[in-house]
């Protein structure tokens, strides 16, 4: 079933310096290509608009997407998915059932990308446009991950239980170039599909931070959301993506409101290490619908509402590397967020435990656990997703929309206290361009048995780790790794045939991960849901399933490793073949945190 070849030849993941060097030489024509798209953003404090809302028509999506970069005035690079009418990062609104056909066209120049480095500044090194790396390649080359460069790129369907095979949901052979002809995504969304909340992105193995940091994501919405909880019928509906980006002002210091921190320190990747406080600077600066939210002053973003306004707001963390801490405030007190879904997954009442009115309150007590019900704040990990219902502030209030810190481990990044947005309530606010439907059909029950109550087949015991490249020397580079217990710890091979982990199609497994290390990491698997079990060590009760799970840090001090238990879905005949888990830091899946698994059909 797997496309998979055995035996395919060698791929050819080019290192960044011999990436420029091949730009370098690029011929004189080559230079300075028109720069089609300038992935223009809005700027800072202002009123945050949502992305066009592309839908099916008869039951068919179909859609160009062309992927583009430009620099940016830090010296970072602006990535933008582009629709044929201009529209930036559109939402692709679809139905069970659904066809979508997306033509992905790569217009990536690699202009001022230059060579990563911890701590390193970025320069604004142009390289120009280069088809050195392999032009013009046909359709059939773009399936076979032949060459995998700071200018490839590809799409990856996060949350979609769709086949892992090339111009579906596949990112171990899909790669596509420069020049190629625009490439055909063509898949049907199941039937079973849970309503909600879902993204697109880049996944090319190596290059997926720098893509999505600069902006290369957006929302897939199943619609229905309405039908598996018709108390939401009618409510206007708001989608709001959460980035990170490098920092506008680096240099600056913190604002004179906060309190001083005296640490600060870079971390292993670069980046503004966790200070432990909520405060000083952070390792990325956020932008909400790309409306950006610049440290070091924080100036928010605006939101409009009506009075009073019941609304669903839909939040994806499209971060490649922060955490989310999402909270709404009126005169500084916090609000309720009635939770609807969690990572495109609704809730479902009926799975909560007689004595349990509302989801565990042992993860509504841990912030970096992200559970809530009568909760005033959502932990958001990079890539995951929440949808819960927020009231507009009282006429003539105004509200706050701000993440709240997260302390991501002695050896994590900074992620301080932050206002996102503020809500301003007007009569006035125009109407939100989607709702509800108002008189929604009913989900019929789902026909599997909840994932909860399938006993599993067998437990498997993986966990994250780093190690220096060379342990006697403390300034070389940090190794990621995603080991299943009893192998050898190694960084992710994209050459490797041989799938780290087999299962089979119809079954479901508990997968044990624990975190060997000190910072957080962000669990996350292609094609499939699971369900949380434990949460270190704690048995929790979740009445919804998740595709992506942090998974606390090691402090040193405890006698065992800190782990989440998870229950995972193979149940699916959709996820034959091969696809990935990996760590949604993307700067640490880039650096090899990730793995492959192999689910093979069910016997006959
Ligand atoms: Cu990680």
């Amino acid at each position: 079933m797997s496309p998979r070849s055995k035996n395919r030849s060698p791929m050819q993941v080019l290192p960044w310096a011999a990436f420029i060097a091949l730009s370098l030489s690029a011929p004189p024509g080559v230079w300075g290509a028109t720069l089609r798209n300038q992935c223009p953003r809005p700027p800072v404090g202002s009123v945050v608009t949502e992305p066009a809302d592309l839908r099916s028509h008869n039951g068919v999506l179909e859609a160009e997407l062309r992927i583009s970069d430009v620099p940016a005035a830090n010296g970072s690079t602006l990535y933008c998915y582009t629709d044929a009418a201009g529209h930036e990062s559109p939402n692709l609104r679809v139905s069970p059932g659904d066809l979508v056909i997306l033509h992905l066209e790569n217009d990536l120049t690699g202009a001022s990308l230059t060579e990563p480095g911890p701590g390193s500044a970025p320069t604004n090194r142009t390289v120009g446009h280069t088809h050195a790396a392999g032009s013009t390649q046909s359709a059939a080359d773009s399936c076979s991950g032949q060459i995998m460069s700071p200018v490839s790129t590809n799409l990856h369907f996060h949350g979609l239980t769709i086949p892992p095979v090339c111009h579906q949901d596949d990112v171990l052979n899909t790669s596509i170039q420069p020049g190629d002809r625009p490439f055909e995504y063509r898949f049907r969304i199941p039937m079973n599909e849970p309503p909600g909340l879902y993204w697109y992105h880049p996944h090319i193995h190596g290059f997926s931070k720098v893509q999505v940091l600069g902006g290369a994501s957006g929302a897939l919405i199943v619609e229905g959301i309405e039908r598996a909880d018709t108390a939401l019928a009618g409510l206007p509906e708001r989608v709001f993506i959460i980035r990170d980006q490098d920092l506008m002002n680096p240099n600056a210091p913190p604002s004179k409101s906060e309190p001083v921190v005296s640490k600060f320190l870079i971390d292993r990747d670069g980046d503004a290490a966790n200070t432990g406080t909520g405060f000083g600077k952070p390792a990325k600066d956020l932008s909400i619908n790309f409306v950006p939210v610049p440290y070091p002053d924080y100036t928010p973003a605006t939101i409009e509402m009506r009075p009073g306004e019941r609304q669903l707001w839909r939040v994806l963390n499209a971060s490649a590397i922060t955490y989310l801490n999402v909270e709404v405030l009126f005169q500084r007190v916090p609000q309720s967020l009635g939770l609807v879904a969690i990572d495109g997954v609704p809730m479902r009442p009926d799975q909560l435990t007689p004595d349990r009115s509302s989801p565990d309150q042992l993860t509504l007590d841990r912030p970096e656990a992200m559970l809530a019900d009568e909760q005033t704040h959502l932990g958001i990990p990079p890539g995951a997703r929440a949808e819960f219902i927020v009231n507009g502030p009282p006429q003539g209030e105004t509200g706050l929309l701000v993440t709240r810190s997260v302390d991501t481990g002695p050896g994590g990044e900074n992620d301080p206290n932050r206002m996102l947005a503020k809500i301003i309530s007007s009569p006035n606010a125009p109407e939100p361009q989607s709702i509800l439907s108002r008189s929604p059909q009913p989900l019929p029950p789902g026909t599997d048995a909840w994932l909860g109550d399938v006993p599993p087949v067998r437990v498997r015991h993986l966990y994250f780790s780093e190690k220096l490249a060379d342990p006697n020397d403390p300034t070389s580079a940090v190794e990621f790794y995603l080991t299943v217990d009893g192998q050898q710890p190694k960084m992710f091979d994209m050459n490797s045939a041989v799938p780290d982990i087999v299962a089979q199609q119809g079954t479901v497994e508990d997968w044990i991960i624990e975190n060997r290390s000190n910072e957080l990491h962000d669990f996350h698997i292609h094609q499939l849901h699971f369900l949380l079990l434990d949460y270190s060590g704690v048995p929790v009760h979740e009445n919804f399933l998740r595709d992506t799970v942090n998974v606390p840090y090691f402090n040193g001090h405890t006698l065992a490793y800190p782990s989440v238990r998870l229950r995972m879905d193979f149940r699916d005949p959709n996820l034959v073949g091969t696809f990935v888990y990996h760590c949604h830091i993307l700067e640490h899946e880039d650096k090899g945190m990730m793995g492959s698994i192999r689910v093979d059909p069910a016997p006959r």
